[in-house]
């Protein structure tokens, strides 16, 4: 390749990951011998890295982290493991044996339903690796590429067979995945015992130092933002002419996490480069993150996502060079609108006159909890079901494919396991929150097990003010400023700074397309309802006619909106 000024690798000195990846021996390293052995629960300090391009995280619970220093033993390291489910979609076959898995052979028996429309298995002991994933392997599943320097899992907008544009659009998530997947055949030898395939690997889209950071891709179907594409570095919002797909709105740069005290860190929304025919949209998908390979940052991590390549370049400069690489010219944007977010609960039926039931699952956790048996209930629906199911990117579940006649038989299971509850608010429907504590080791306050308490607060707020049950505003949660239950695009955003302690963001929009502004700093719960309780008063008895929470904080002039992210939104 030509060498260009911008090249991410002239930045300054490499970060020691571009070492890492550069001396790992396309993703092996040494993980084998660290799984052998006996002596620790962990892997040690660059396979800890490695095996985060294989989908696994190593963790222990920060519960009883501190009990087990004072007894001087190692923290219990276990793995997480994030599968690799393009748009969310999974048999029931294969449900029935990730539950099975989840429930012997990992320490919380839970199953985590994501922000990007897969599952994770928390708390894995290092002997039951291996069989985690040939279990997965013997029913189609991998977790190759869900976390690392390459492109995750990539989403689709749920409930793909609404009408046949998802279905087309599902397989073009698939196919953009599988086109950006690391050829390394390092996963199978290393985890499925596979022959070894010594240096014959190459990695023409990837490159062999991987990318300088990690790299998402969504499918939008119009006008769901589901997927909340303003969080990705690339996406594809499909076009249609009479009901089926020709070609995609190309966005690129998209990312909200940043850095408590650090401005040279902030979410931004993406960029629109123009419009593709779909037979272009692999060598598109392809040259976008060639382009990032190449000119993002390598010497600092924090800078070093395609957001930041655009602002450092230019957003024109990366355009073309995507142009150059794909051959294509981008045409001028179709006309699109993204109207909303939220997931479409209880039944829906299909063009194919199927019938789709969409579950709230609050924080995507299943588990059987005292009277409310959520993993049982979908493991007793997966027995009987003959379609499949949607992990939706608001961590809900989507019965598929539903034939009329099973309808009321599921639909009992859903009502006895509580997987549906006619009692749960629109409040509750609209709220978000991410892992957070015990199992993150970044997290800084609470938020997964924070948020069904301070929802219930925040629904008695809004009754105070005379809401009806069908308002709600958009409100997230996410334990420290990577962001990701997508706080920085929620009409209120809590963002974690210590144990009780949140910056509180206001004026996201429902569609998903503008970036809360800091509000009130590092303040308690307490403080967080009492600001809430007053905004929620004034928004109830000063708003226009349907206006939306985000939409009058702004209006109001209680926050300023945030137009161009870095200049604004730290201003
Ligand atoms: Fe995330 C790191 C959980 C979606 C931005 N994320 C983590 C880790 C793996 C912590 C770590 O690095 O050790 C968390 C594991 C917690 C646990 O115990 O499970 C974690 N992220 C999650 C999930 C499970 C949150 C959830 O409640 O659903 C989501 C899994 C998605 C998936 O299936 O692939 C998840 N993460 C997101 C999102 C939202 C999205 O993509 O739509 C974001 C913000 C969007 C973005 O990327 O800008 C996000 N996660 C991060 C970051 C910050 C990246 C950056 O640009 O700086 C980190 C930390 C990092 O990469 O250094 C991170
Ligand atoms: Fe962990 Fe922070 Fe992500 Fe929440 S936002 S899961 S606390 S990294």
């Amino acid at each position: 390749m030509e060498k260009q000024a911008v090249l991410g690798e002239e930045l300054g000195p490499l970060s020691d990951n571009e070492r890492l990846k550069r001396e790992s021996n396309f993703l092996r390293g040494t993980i084998t011998n660290d799984l052998d052995n006996e002596i620790t629960g962990g892997f040690d300090a660059d396979n800890f890295q490695l095996i985060r391009f294989h989908g696994m995280y190593q963790q222990d619970d920060r519960d009883y982290r501190n009990e087990r220093a004072k007894q001087k033993l190692e923290p219990l390291h276990n793995v997480m493991l994030r599968a690799r489910m393009p748009g969310g979609v999974i048999t029931s076959k294969q449900w029935l044996a990730i539950d099975e898995f989840a429930t012997e052979s990992t320490m919380y028996g839970s199953i985590r339903l994501t922000t990007r429309q897969t599952f994770q298995f928390h708390g894995v002991l290092k002997p039951n690796i291996k069989l985690m994933h040939q279990t997965l392997n013997a029913i189609g599943i991998d977790s190759i590429a869900t976390a690392g320097d390459v492109n995750r899992n990539v989403l689709c907008t749920s409930n793909p067979v609404e009408t046949e544009l998802h279905q087309q659009a599902y397989e073009w998530a698939t196919k953009i995945s599988e086109h950006l997947l690391p050829k390394t055949r390092a996963y199978a030898e290393i985890w499925l015992d596979g022959e070894k395939h010594e240096s014959t690997d190459e990695e023409p889209i990837l490159g062999s130092n991987y990318l300088p950071r990690k790299f998402k891709t969504t499918v939008v179907v119009p006008p769901d933002n589901d997927v909340d594409l303003h969080a990705n570095d690339l996406n594809f919002v499909a076009i249609a002419k009479d009901g089926k797909l020709v070609g995609f709105n190309v966005l690129v740069g998209g990312g909200l996490a940043m850095t408590h005290g650090d401005t040279s860190t902030y979410p931004r929304k993406a960029d629109e480069f123009g419009y593709i025919p779909l037979d272009k949209t692999l060598e598109v998908a392809a040259a976008v993150v060639s382009t990032q390979r190449d000119w993002g940052n390598r010497s600092n991590r924090k800078n070093a996502k395609t957001k930041y390549t655009l602002d450092r370049v230019g957003v024109e400069v990366f355009k073309q060079e995507v142009e150059k690489r794909a051959a294509v010219s981008f045409e001028p944007v179709q006309s699109y609108e993204l109207t909303h977010r939220g997931d479409k609960f209880g039944w829906l039926e299909g063009i194919d006159g199927k019938h789709h039931l969409t579950l709230f699952i609050e924080n995507g956790r299943l588990l059987d909890y005292p009277g409310k048996p959520l993993k049982s209930g979908v493991a007793n629906i997966a027995k009987i079901h003959k379609g499949d199911l949607r992990m939706t990117a608001n961590q809900n579940l989507i019965v598929a494919g539903v034939d009329a006649k099973d309808k009321e038989q599921i639909e009992k299971i859903a009502f006895e396991s509580g997987l549906l509850d006619p009692a749960t608010s629109q409040q509750r429907k609209d709220s978000m929150a991410c892992v957070a504590f015990p199992t993150c080791p970044l997290a800084m306050a609470e938020a997964e097990r924070f948020l069904p308490q301070f929802v219930t607060d925040v629904e008695g707020i809004l009754e105070k003010h005379g809401l009806s049950k069908d308002e709600s505003i958009i409100l997230r949660v996410t334990g420290c400023p990577n962001g990701c239950g997508r706080a920085m695009l929620a009409e209120i955003g809590l963002v974690g700074k210590a144990p009780d302690r949140y910056n509180l963001h206001l004026g996201g929009n429902k569609a998903g397309t503008r970036v809360p502004k800091i509000y009130k700093e590092n303040i308690s719960s307490a403080q967080i309802l009492q600001e809430i309780d007053l905004l929620v008063a004034r928004w109830s008895s000063e708003r226009l006619p349907e206006e939306a929470f985000g939409d009058f904080v702004i209006r109001d002039g209680i926050v300023e909106e945030v137009l161009v992210s870095k200049r604004d939104f730290h201003a």
